[in-house]
């Protein structure tokens, strides 16, 4: 989500231009769903989605107003919120169905979410907060000390959460600066934090996936180096075991379909791409807009885009 800021001075390039006149898987349905295809605008600036087969809705985590594209900050403002959307209508179902300042419930500016059981994970600057999925609660959270931008989230198997530091801050309102706290914290099933893997090799860690093998997936945002975009592969115990290379960098969403990665890049002319490991083709799959986090979900991808809409799209890939 941190590309707003490049994205904003992108926006200022195309009106020059434009002056110038150039112009989760998860556990399957029981009925399986029908292609989707939605538009669905009224959120906040939305970061993240996460798909509840069990009951049939999305949750989307908005960063609130304020955030990123207005200022540049990402504060501790009290204001972000988690909405429910149906997953077979594409209906908000409920906006605020967890808010900040409403119903005891602290949430500033969050970014990735997970879903275990009957919990609800998001990732909130520097704290881990829960919820319960059935009433939007807020059970507690946890402080991940020395974090400067927690950002994706991803749950393994066995409920072990995994969440990315993307070693940024921004706060005096300018550009972000880098803190070098890159890690993916690992918060256990007896609720014990860990690094799982820590340091700048790590190129501002931003989304994540769980393999079903005990890997993790990590899309490097690597704000020093745009391109080409690297997903790196870790084994069960946090080392480096491959690096996957994608077009372009500034990689966001992360999602797996099968062994196949799709990543959202916030630069080049296309940013979700699909590869097949091994030696794929990426694909564009959208040539005009920026996402931030997606997620595959039963033959489609739900992406949220900066122009805080949810986009739901047939997953096709080109080959
Ligand atoms: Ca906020
Ligand atoms: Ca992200």
């Amino acid at each position: 989500m941190f590309g707003w800021i490049r994205w904003r001075r992108r926006l200022l390039f195309l009106a020059v231009l434009a002056a110038a006149g150039l112009g989760l898987a998860g556990i399957a349905s029981e009925k399986p769903l029908p292609a989707r295809n939605f538009t669905i605008p009224g959120f906040t600036i939305p970061e993240s989605v996460v798909a509840d087969p069990g009951n049939d809705v999305w949750y989307v985590s908005n960063i609130g107003a304020g955030g990123e594209v207005a200022s540049g900050e990402i504060r501790a403002d009290n204001n972000g919120f988690i909405s429910q959307v149906s997953r077979s209508n594409g209906k908000i179902l409920n906006l605020k169905w967890a808010a900040g300042g409403e119903n005891g419930v602290n949430l500033d500016s969050p970014h990735g979410l997970g879903i275990f059981s009957s919990t609800l994970y998001a990732a909130d600057l520097t704290r881990i907060r829960r919820f319960d999925l059935k009433t939007g609660k807020q059970l507690d959270s946890v402080e991940v000390p020395g974090s400067t931008f927690l950002n994706d989230v991803a749950v393994d198997s066995s409920g072990n959460v995994y969440v990315s530091d993307s070693g940024f801050a921004s706060p005096s309102g300018n550009d972000l600066k880098v803190t070098g706290t890159d890690a993916i914290w690992k918060l256990d099933t007896k609720g014990k934090l860990t690094r799982f893997a820590s340091g700048v090799w790590l190129e501002n860690p931003n989304g994540l996936v769980a393999r079903p093998n005990g890997d993790i997936w990590v899309a490097s945002y690597s704000i020093n180096q745009s391109d080409p975009g690297q997903v790196f592969v870790l084994d069960s115990s946090g080392k480096k075991k491959d690096t996957i290379t994608l077009p372009h960098g500034l990689l966001d969403g992360l999602a797996a379909v099968g062994d196949d990665i799709i990543a959202s890049s916030q630069v080049g002319k296309g940013n979700v791409y699909s590869k097949r490991l091994p030696g794929g083709v990426p694909v564009i799959i959208f040539p005009d807009k920026i996402f931030c986090d997606l997620t595959y979900d039963e033959g489609s991808v739900v992406m949220l885009s900066i122009d805080s809409q949810l986009l739901v799209r047939p997953y096709i890939p080109n080959r």
